[in-house]
């Protein structure tokens, strides 16, 4: 079975992981790239690495983002230097900058420098960024309008966001492989990820959701947000600040709202089945589950349900 699964950061490497583990899933993962920064001249693209560790086993289990067992003595050096330490770069994570740098140097896509990365971590789902061509997102504050990881790490998302936009998205576009991977997909998932800046990232790419819509497959997102809170990250703050409500029903009316048709269903955790009647009402079908992933088996059983629900949906 062809699964594609749109993801960002930590939630949709977990929700990602689930699908690989599933036996029969091809699966294929496209991945948001507007968090991605330079840094001591090295490409950086977190979301991509995040989804890459984690498939391949090797993410840190308590951040989530970066490798396990990680020495910091590069870190260290930096710091003696003066150099910025605001985004901290392990000893191993430093190799995947060092050679995603240099084949990007040669003159190689991020498409292939990936699926070069991925093969030599011996992972077997396809990970495809969502674009070749570069994309930045930036936040706007009280502050000003700040780059993505300015805001997210060195600030702590501590800003009230006011506005998103995406410098440069008009001139990229989603990748050849991106669009077959969603024409030719049996079944299309949005993980549970920032619908603004991680999912909404990809929406934004010119072409990306006029290719959804045509797809044949059922589409169903999984809810970022449950009980009223983001398992992880600023998701139920910039609802909120976003001029939504920081609830699974207010992510799904964000998605009905400014994707008009694009979803057939929505996930949410047991703990907001109260909202199922009125995300229906949204023309959506709801599935209320255990959605929160605590270990690998929770991640592979929600996957597992994902795909049921969107078996029904397409019958
Ligand atoms: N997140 C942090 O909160 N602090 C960091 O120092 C940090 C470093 C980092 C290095 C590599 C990488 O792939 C991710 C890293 N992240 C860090 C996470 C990253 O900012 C977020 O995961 C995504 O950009 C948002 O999903």
């Amino acid at each position: 079975m062809r699964v594609v699964t749109l993801a960002g950061g930590v939630g949709g490497a977990k929700f990602a992981h689930g699908l690989a583990m599933l036996p029969g899933v091809a699966l294929t993962v496209i991945v948001n790239t507007g968090d991605d920064l330079e840094l001591h001249g090295l490409a950086i693209s977190p979301d991509v690495d995040t989804v890459l560790y984690t498939l391949a086993g090797l993410a840190n289990p308590e951040t989530g983002w970066g490798l396990r067992d990680e020495t910091w003595s590069a870190h260290e050096m930096l710091a003696r230097y003066g150099a910025p330490t605001w985004f901290r770069l392990g000893d191993r994570d430093l190799a995947t900058h060092l050679v995603r740098t240099r084949r990007l140097h040669d003159g190689v896509t991020p498409t292939d420098v990936t699926g070069e990365l991925a093969q030599a971590l011996g992972v077997r789902a396809r990970i495809l960024p969502m674009s070749d061509r570069p994309v930045r997102t930036r936040v706007r504050t009280a502050a000003g309008w700040l780059g993505f990881q300015e805001w997210f790490v060195a600030r702590r998302h501590a800003d009230d966001v006011l506005e998103v936009r995406f410098d440069a998205i008009t001139d990229a576009r989603p990748t050849e492989r991106v669009l077959a991977a969603v024409a030719t997909a049996d079944v299309l998932t949005i993980a549970p990820s920032n619908p603004f800046v991680s999912i909404g990232t990809i929406l934004a790419l010119p072409g990306m959701v006029p290719a959804l819509l045509d797809a044949a497959a059922p589409i169903v997102a999984v809810s970022p947000i449950v009980a009223g809170a983001a398992l992880k990250g600023p998701a139920d703050r910039m609802l909120q600040t976003l001029g939504e409500e920081s609830s699974a029903l207010g992510v799904a009316r964000h998605y009905a709202e400014r994707y008009p048709g694009l979803l057939d269903g929505f996930v949410i955790d047991r703990a907001d089945a109260l909202q199922a009647p009125a995300i229906e009402s949204l023309g959506l079908r709801v599935l209320a589950t255990a959605a929160v992933m605590q270990d690998e088996a929770d991640r592979a059983r929600l996957a597992q349900e994902v795909l049921v629900f969107a078996g029904e949906l397409r019958a």
